[in-house]
């Protein structure tokens, strides 16, 4: 005989989102990192984050995970890796078909849940339908001190509601091409003297090894991983090739969490 499906009041499902809900927002509207954009440099960065015990708060403006990832090349299901970025999706269980030496390719849909489930799994609070907008700031010294947070259907209304502040220790600019975090540190703190020129044509090899290398600190408390790099540095795009997209984030991870651990605040 099956079991008898569980009845639940109307007004207790309410209740219940709203009461959690309310309990994450507020747990981590002092949090230590706040990793914006959950496409592969930001969920990596945020696998590496949570795992080194930071609070680790993921906000993502569409109502899924993945980025660029699911677009795969020219919206085929399969995308490249190059070694050594292939340790990482292996060590979260994606798998990986060998192509080349040293040279992969993996399913796109495969790649997306395993690095999300790698990061949720590792405590990240990943919160998705909401846009970051803005940053907070401080002068002498002049650093960053957290993320302003908007839902992805009131940006999209064009309605105006005022934003909810959240503090950080260290935000980092995941969101891609158009590197929207750094975007606004550079049109409203102009004494950031930050410019955002975005990125150049392709070259596949030069732009993997520039992404990686000139993934780090910004200024105090911002930081920058993934194709934003490019967009900051103005170096080339490289296509559907992501191993230089995950070693970015774990990169970015590895330096945050040295700057606060290790040294203790920003
Ligand atoms: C909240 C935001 C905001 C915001 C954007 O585009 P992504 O996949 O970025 P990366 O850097 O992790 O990976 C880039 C890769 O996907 C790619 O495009 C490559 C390798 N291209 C090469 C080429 O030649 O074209 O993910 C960014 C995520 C997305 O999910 C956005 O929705 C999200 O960030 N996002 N979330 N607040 N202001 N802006």
């Amino acid at each position: 005989m099956k079991e008898e499906i569980k009845s639940v009041d109307e007004t207790f499902i309410t209740k219940a989102i709203i009461k959690k809900a309310a309990d994450d927002w507020i747990e981590f509207s002092e949090c230590d990192v706040i990793v914006v954009g959950a496409g592969p440099a930001g969920l990596t960065a945020s696998i590496y984050l949570a795992k080194s015990g930071l609070k680790t708060l993921v906000l993502e403006r569409r109502l899924s995970f993945g980025g660029g990832i699911g677009g795969g090349g020219m919206s085929l299901h399969k995308l490249v890796i190059e070694s050594p970025a292939d340790d990482i999706l292996r060590e979260f269980g994606c798998r990986l078909e060998p192509v080349d030496d040293n040279v992969y390719v993996t399913d796109t849909a495969a790649m997306m849940a395993k690095l999300a489930a790698g990061a949720i799994d590792a405590g990240a609070k990943i919160i998705l339908g909401v846009v970051v907008d803005d940053l907070i700031f401080r002068s002498s010294p002049l650093k960053i001190v957290g993320a302003v947070v908007q839902w992805t259907s009131v940006s999209m209304s064009g309605l105006h509601v005022d934003p909810l502040p959240i503090k950080s220790k260290a935000v980092i600019d995941c969101t891609g091409h158009d590197a929207e975090v750094l975007a606004v540190a550079s049109r409203k703190i102009p004494e950031l003297n930050i410019m955002v020129p975005g990125e150049k044509s392709m070259w596949v090899d030069l732009a993997e090894k520039l992404i990686v290398e000139n993934t780090g600190e910004v200024c105090p408390g911002l930081y920058v991983a993934g194709m934003a790099v490019a967009a900051l540095h103005q170096t080339p795009r490289m296509g559907p090739i992501f191993g230089g997209m995950l070693l970015s984030g774990k990169k970015v991870a590895e330096l945050v969490i040295e700057k606060i651990k290790l040294r203790g605040n920003l």
